[in-house]
């Protein structure tokens, strides 16, 4: 078994080419919580959504979020109203978080709704919360502490950037599903997704039962950098990391996983300035063919980092 840390959409993409790769339910995906917030009265969890509706192939795959072919005449009635619709949940999209809501009020939690989500998307694989108990991503700025849509999409991160805050993660605790995967006798190795390590794996590590899982690993954890050129891929993770006074290179990242990682994965864009122990490939993921290709070369890269028995 392969457990993945993943946030939204790199994260899920390299998830996809591992579940693909990978017989069936021999991968458990980790997924970040700290983006999840209450808004229009529903629970929303934006990177468990975005690694569900990509692992049943359901995903924009140009947006990277929400549903394939989405349509978003409920946003659009709710603005004729007044109401508010800064944050795009398309019609079918909504389905998800009415239903989530209606569960978790019920008394369900995230864990076992998340499960059953992807029992009836067709998904084979375990893809688990980071937590039940709320994480929640605050982005302080010079326009005060805002929570993370508010700041990531409402204000298409505009404000600078002075720290992150993983409200509630000190004291959660890995869901009993999570602990069971953590545990299992027939872990092979740990693979962190090309998500942003600062804002999107940042608050899974920041759960100190995870942290000390993976310090104390027995199996071999590589990181695939989300750099390519210096750059990162999507989002505004440039303008976020130099405002952290973060530079973006492979050492910054090695070292940001220092303790936590055998080998770092870099794109041959950055081979110059490689860290530590690494392997270079092509790690940008166009389609499903180079998503399984990345799945394939991780694997194998966990295993060259295996010590001989
Ligand atoms: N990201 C946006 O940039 N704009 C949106 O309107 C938006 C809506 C949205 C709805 C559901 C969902 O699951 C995700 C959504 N996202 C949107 C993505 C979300 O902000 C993610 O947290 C980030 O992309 C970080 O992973």
């Amino acid at each position: 078994m392969i457990i993945a840390l993943a946030g939204g959409v790199g994260g899920a993409r390299l998830a996809h080419g591992l579940a693909r790769v990978l017989p069936p339910g021999e991968l458990t995906v980790i997924v970040n919580t700290g983006d999840d917030f209450e808004h229009l009265g529903l629970h929303i969890s934006p990177d468990p959504d975005t690694v569900l509706y990509t692992l049943a192939e359901l995903a924009d795959a140009e947006r990277g979020w929400g549903l394939r072919g989405e349509t978003f005449h409920a946003m659009e009635a709710l603005g004729r109203l007044g109401g508010e619709n800064w944050f795009a949940l398309g019609d079918r999209d909504l389905a998800t978080h009415i239903e989530r809501t209606r569960r978790l009020a019920a008394g369900d939690t995230l864990s076992a709704i998340t499960a059953d989500f992807a029992a009836r998307l067709g998904i084979s694989q375990a893809i688990l919360p980071m937590s039940d108990d709320a994480v929640r991503t605050i982005v302080h700025t010079d326009a005060g502490a805002l929570p993370f849509q508010d700041y990531f999409v409402r204000r298409h991160c505009a404000p600078r950037l002075i720290s992150l805050e993983f409200a509630g993660a000190e004291t959660a605790t890995p869901s009993p599903a999570l602990r069971a995967a953590m545990a299992r006798a027939d872990l092979r190795g740990i693979i962190i997704c090309p998500s942003n390590p600062f804002l999107s794996i940042g608050p899974i590590l920041a759960i100190p039962g995870i942290r000390s899982w993976l310090a104390g690993r027995r199996v071999p954890c590589i990181a695939v950098s989300p750099l390519i050129g210096g750059k990162a891929v999507k989002g505004p993770a440039a303008k976020i990391l130099a405002e952290l006074q973060i530079e973006t290179t492979p050492r910054a990242i090695a070292l940001h996983y220092q303790g936590l990682i055998d080998g770092l994965m870099i794109d041959e864009a950055d081979a110059a300035d490689r860290f530590g122990e690494c392997a270079v490939t092509a790690t940008l993921m166009r389609d499903i063919a180079d998503r399984e290709r990345l799945a394939r070369e991780a694997l194998a890269y966990i295993e060259r980092l295996r010590p001989a028995a």
